[in-house]
């Protein structure tokens, strides 16, 4: 009897040892496992000096205290003056007493008031580590950086590293409604519980304050872009300062969705016309009633005139107009308007894809200085791979910010393993040539092309109440991979790949190596198992759960995979050359032309700009049938050999995270054989062709893939 009790016991407690470890994200702060590494990290780190006393400086002590104390595995104290010990000195620039300053000549103009510096020095012949920046908030981010260097393991002689961030808004965009439930978010409901703001002050907001403060994100828009009025109410905005409250000391600014036609819903007014000055007057009262509860209230996210929501055309106005009186409503104080481009409509006939350079490049030049264009990656709808977006590089007087999706709506929710990085670095790196070669859309993002003030990176977040926040282990990195990139749009999504999984599982290289690997090729996958060679948008209607190319029946013909993949006799792919819809005259010259040309365009982006005879001949010499059904094998392939990597690792990872990884991957590989036969039996039809040696036989027919019903699915 005791036995049994003490193994219930014991399972209970491993359980939630290990589901603490999902939780606690890349911020394990695990005890260093080489000893004599932790021997050489406690000589220099024999205590910690704090020298600020703001609430973010007492935040960062604390970071620095627990973190290097679990891993250290020795108490680390802070003290808040100088001895004769090791320590890491930390504070601002401004509490740096002289002899500190002359030991470290640093040179704040070397940084922004974000940015930090970490620099080895030495005072009366010992040894310290000086985490400084220019304000609070830039040691905060040194000490992460600082904390992530032991994380890995990595030396901490002769330290000199100078970072600021590249961009000024670093923001994730929460899909939330109100009522908990997450628009396209596959872990849980929403994390803000309203019904208990402002007065229950859950855990996990200080938790999700940190984990962004770790990875340099500095603001949050709290609501669905698909905006509810209610959220501007004083009931709810009560709620908002509370979360900005507990986000404030971490550096983030808190931002909400405006529900363009709130002076209707919430104010009592006929109509929400931003030439009216009544209503111009409603926002300016609003802005004010707003930021004198939060100060430091970042500003509004705005979805106009766009898949049904409403907006200034609704009276004859457009987009200009509605940014900017907007705009003038918050610009008193020092808010900013995040204004979006996702437009399209059922009445223009235009190719969907062109629909929003077509509308938003005339307006370049005509926005107020404290409005940002939001656009997303892709010109149709974050799609596995899609070309960049012809706005990026197009507005030379606009500032433009990048729109990612975290979340998983188009790659397999978060039940598949698809590490988003890789598709963020590669949009990021594209080059649109726009002010000659060498104009990447990091460039136009960062603000360095064209010199803008305001610049940023938004990421449609995939966090949710599930105990892990992100629904799939690995999904977690997705979040972190975007912080670092929206923090630095340079950086190689490898090194992030790595960071990652040392600060979230270990640092033994058996482990690193091939699950890096997996990683990296996760994406690709995805691409080939979903939509190779450019195709796109051939996902169920409506939930975006598995495949649909069939699907034709929906009242908006933008709806229906039909319209984007055009399978026919005569081959595949939506031509948007100069021959059909000419969408590729968007770009500049030198881009338009490697993608108009079929022989240049790049292969992967194929039937995204062109429709392909079955018979065309690809690079590998194979006819587009026989490339296109080898991609959907090679994608299961991929998927495979993903589960055979993980197979191998167990003994590296606490069972839960391994167990759930590989539950995960066993659908995964499910749904990737699902992918290959539903869309190739499906596109058979039109090329007549057998498949080729090397794919495997489909083991349903098309009827039955398409019979298949999920009128639950997550998130829609
Ligand atoms: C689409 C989503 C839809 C969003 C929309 C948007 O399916 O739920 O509301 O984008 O970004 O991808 O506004």
């Amino acid at each position: 009897m005791i036995s049994l009790r003490l193994i219930f016991l014991f399972l209970i407690i491993s359980f939630s040892a290990s589901a603490q470890k999902d939780y606690k994200l890349w911020l394990q702060y695990d005890k260093i496992a080489n000893t004599d590494l932790r021997t050489k990290y406690l000589s220099d780190i024999q205590g910690i000096v704090s020298l600020g006393n703001s609430e973010t400086a007492v935040t960062s002590s604390k970071e620095l205290e627990n973190g290097l104390t679990e891993m250290l595995g020795t108490k680390i104290t802070v003290k808040s003056k100088l001895d004769q010990a090791s320590s890491i000195i930390i504070g601002s620039e401004s509490s740096l007493n002289s002899e500190i300053q002359k030991a470290s000549e640093i040179d704040f103009n070397q940084i922004n008031d974000e940015g930090f510096i970490i620099k080895s020095i030495s005072i009366k012949n010992k040894k310290h580590i000086l985490i400084s920046g220019k304000k609070d908030v830039g040691v905060l981010y040194g000490i992460y950086s600082f904390l992530r260097l032991i994380q890995t393991n990595k030396s901490i002689q002769n330290l000199d590293i100078i970072d600021s961030p590249k961009t000024n808004i670093r923001i994730l965009n929460h899909w939330d409604n109100l009522d908990r439930t997450v628009e396209r978010g596959y872990a849980g409901f929403s994390l803000w519980n309203w019904q208990k703001l402002p007065d229950f002050i859950d855990q996990r907001y200080i938790d999700y304050a940190r984990a962004n403060a770790s990875i340099g994100i500095n603001g949050t828009v709290l609501t669905n872009v698909n905006a509810n009025a209610l959220i501007l109410t004083p009931q709810y905005l009560e709620k908002v300062e509370a979360l900005a409250k507990v986000f404030r000391p971490y550096g983030i600014k808190v931002y909400l969705t405006a529900r363009f036609s709130a002076p209707i819903e919430i104010g009592g007014l006929k109509t929400a016309d931003p030439k009216d000055a009544a209503i111009a007057n409603w926002w300016k009262a609003k802005a004010k009633e707003i930021y004198t509860i939060i100060p430091d209230f970042g500003g509004f996210l705005v979805k106009a005139n766009s898949e049904g929501q409403p907006g200034p055309q609704n009276y004859g106005r457009d987009h200009v107009d509605g940014a900017n009186m907007l705009a003038d409503a918050v610009a008193p104080f020092g808010g900013i308007i995040m204004w979006r481009a996702f437009v399209y409509s059922e009445h223009d006939a235009n190719d969907r894809a062109k629909q929003a350079y077509a509308e938003f490049q005339p307006y370049d030049g005509k926005f107020k200085e404290n409005v940002i264009v939001q656009v997303k990656n892709g010109a149709i709808d974050f799609q596995p791979r899609e070309p960049f977006h012809p706005l990026f590089g197009a507005t030379p007087k606009t500032p433009l910010m990048m729109e990612f999706q975290i979340t998983q709506e188009y790659l397999g929710f978060s039940t598949h393993l698809v590490y988003l990085p890789k598709l963020f670095q590669e949009v990021l790196e594209s080059d649109t040539y726009q002010k000659g070669k060498g104009s990447t859309v990091a460039k136009v993002v960062d603000g360095t092309l064209y010199k803008n003030k305001i610049t940023g990176i938004a990421g449609v977040a995939n966090i949710g109440n599930d105990i892990n926040w992100t629904g799939h282990p690995f999904a977690q990195a997705n979040w972190y991979g975007f912080g670092r990139l929206a923090w630095n749009p340079y950086l190689d999504s490898e090194i992030i790949a790595d960071e990652w999984l040392r600060s979230t599982f270990c640092n033994d290289e058996n482990f690193i190596r091939p699950v890096k690997e997996m990683m990296i090729n996760s994406r690709e996958a995805v691409v080939n198992y979903m939509t190779p060679l450019g195709l796109h948008h051939i996902m169920d209607t409506g939930h975006h759960y598995g495949p649909g190319p069939w699907v034709s029946n929906l009242s908006r013909p933008e709806w229906n995979p039909v319209y984007y993949h055009k399978a026919d006799k005569n081959g595949i792919g939506f031509d948007r050359s100069k021959t059909g819809t000419n969408a590729v005259a968007q770009y500049a010259p030198e881009a338009a032309k490697i993608f108009d040309n079929l022989e240049t365009c790049p292969e992967k982006d194929l039937l995204w700009f062109h429709h392909v005879p079955w018979d065309y001949k690809l690079k590998d010499g194979h006819n587009l049938w026989d490339g296109m059904a080898l991609k959907y094998q090679e994608g299961v392939n991929q998927v495979k050999a993903m589960q055979e990597t993980w197979n191998k690792i167990e003994k590296y990872v606490d069972s839960q995270r391994f167990k759930e990884v590989q539950m995960l991957l066993n659908i995964q590989y499910k749904e990737a054989k699902w992918w290959r036969d539903a869309c190739l039996l499906y596109f058979q039809q039109y090329s007549g062709k057998e498949l080729p040696i090397g794919v495997e036989k489909p083991t349903q027919s098309l009827e039955y893939f398409q019979s298949l019903k999920f009128p639950f699915a997550p998130g829609n």
